[in-house]
């Protein structure tokens, strides 16, 4: 019987296809039939309308499979004990990712007899990033309706997170409300089962559009940057991640990676954590991981985890730092270890924030924020691959905090049925 192409496979498909498609657009001369037609019509319905759908989930999904899985948890020290796993696992695979990429950067020296002259002075307005002390208070929300309709994520967490300890202390007589928010977080499983068809067309569209636009001659003058960013990439998904699952859990990684696969088809092509976050959740809760756990962790490393986009900001310092001939010594290097570490905790799950992010860590060094713009014009093919492994990191992590807290199924985790794409 010829089997019936997965959802991944559809996906992979309408990658290849964007890209062959893009060049071709790319090429085109300018006109009606390019722009209008294409770049600002069908594609943009597609492309933009694909990411509105997936995101217009994200705030619910998040909020009742939070509640449903704090609430189930059964007691507090059990939730309080993942909650630490989980932030010292995210703290310190961003920690290794900075290292990781200063070490590249400094053996591959992207910025090193580049001429960008022309460039340097160009100035960049770049979004102001928040202190500390602010993204801190911030997280605490004084109007949860608010926050939810604002989609303030880390508020979110911590109001949902509230109302499910609650409701799991209150026992019993929050039955009927626990009940309500178990039956919820199925029917928005299955609103992103819905959504999730139309994926091929919406990835093909994003895809087309990047592969349209992006400037090839910038790309040949920061080809270093890029392969340097590139490659720190690869090392923190090969040595850190996979060595983390298999270090702390013993697992075989092949189920692992196969049913990562659909997860990174869709953040590749949305360059968003949050976009991707309902297929990631359903993704984890499939290969075995308990809704209790995925529920906290995955929401809380799609916005606090990004250790891709850490490891870019590291590459990109020394970058700016060579093209501008400024020395990092140690003390600056630990800086940027330290600021990034912080900065990836404050950027959201979305396309391009990374860069905004980056100011703050070449202010803590003194580097100039007009370096920025140096690196603008290749940053979402750079934002697609970095995403893509700010949400490994969150996998991996919940794939190791599940297993610890034996809230792993491992039959489901090797069954088959688990790696079936989703229809
Ligand atoms: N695109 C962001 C994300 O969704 C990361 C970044 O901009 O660096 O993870």
């Amino acid at each position: 019987m010829k089997k019936k192409l997965g959802l991944t496979s559809k996906i992979f498909i309408g990658i290849f296809l964007g890209i062959i498609f893009g060049f071709f657009i790319k090429n085109m001369p300018d006109g009606t039939l390019k722009n209008v037609i294409l770049l600002d019509g069908i594609l943009k319905i597609l492309g933009t309308g694909f990411i509105s759908a997936i995101k217009m989930l994200v705030v619910p999904l998040v909020f009742i499979s939070l509640v449903c899985g704090s609430s189930s948890m059964g007691d507090i020290k059990k939730l309080g004990r993942i909650g630490v796993k989980t932030f010292c696992f995210y703290l310190l695979t961003t920690a290794l990712a900075i290292t990781l990429a200063l070490g590249v950067g400094k053996l591959i020296n992207p910025g090193v007899g580049l001429d960008m002259s022309g460039l340097v002075t160009q100035k960049t307005t770049i979004g102001e990033s928040k202190p500390l002390v602010d993204m801190i208070l911030a997280m605490i929300p004084t109007n949860p309706i608010q926050s939810l309709a604002s989609g303030e994520m880390l508020q979110i967490i911590v109001f949902a997170l509230l109302l499910g300890t609650a409701m799991s202390i209150v026992g019993e007589k929050a039955d009927p409300v626990r009940n309500l928010f178990e039956s919820a977080n199925e029917i928005c499983m299955k609103m992103v089962s819905m959504i999730m068809l139309l994926a091929p067309f919406g990835v093909f569209a994003l895809i087309t559009n990047t592969f349209a636009t992006v400037g090839l001659e910038a790309v040949a003058s920061l080809l270093k940057y890029m392969l340097a960013v590139l490659f720190a990439l690869f090392l923190q998904a090969s040595i850190v991640y996979l060595g983390m699952i298999k270090c702390f859990t013993g697992l075989k990684l092949k189920p692992f990676l196969r049913k990562f696969a659909g997860v990174a088809a869709v953040t590749f092509s949305t360059a968003s954590s949050n976009a991707a976050l309902p297929l990631t959740i359903d993704s984890m809760e499939e290969i075995g991981v308990s809704n209790s756990v995925a529920s906290f962790t995955l929401p809380l490393g799609a916005t606090i985890n990004m250790d891709g986009t850490a490891i870019m900001q590291g590459v990109a310092c020394i970058f700016i730092s060579q093209i501008y001939g400024i020395h990092l010594g140690v003390g600056s290097l630990l800086t940027i270890i330290l600021t990034a570490t912080l900065a990836s905790v404050g950027t959201a799950g979305v396309p391009g924030v990374g860069m905004i992010t980056l100011s703050m860590v070449l202010t803590s060094v003194g580097l100039p924020i007009e370096g920025v713009g140096l690196i603008m014009g290749v940053d979402r093919l750079l934002d697609m691959a970095r995403t893509t492994i700010n949400v490994m990191g969150d996998c991996a992590c919940t794939l190791v905090v599940s297993n610890m807290e034996k809230e792993l199924d491992i039959d489901k985790f090797y069954s088959e049925e688990s790696q079936i794409e989703a229809v």
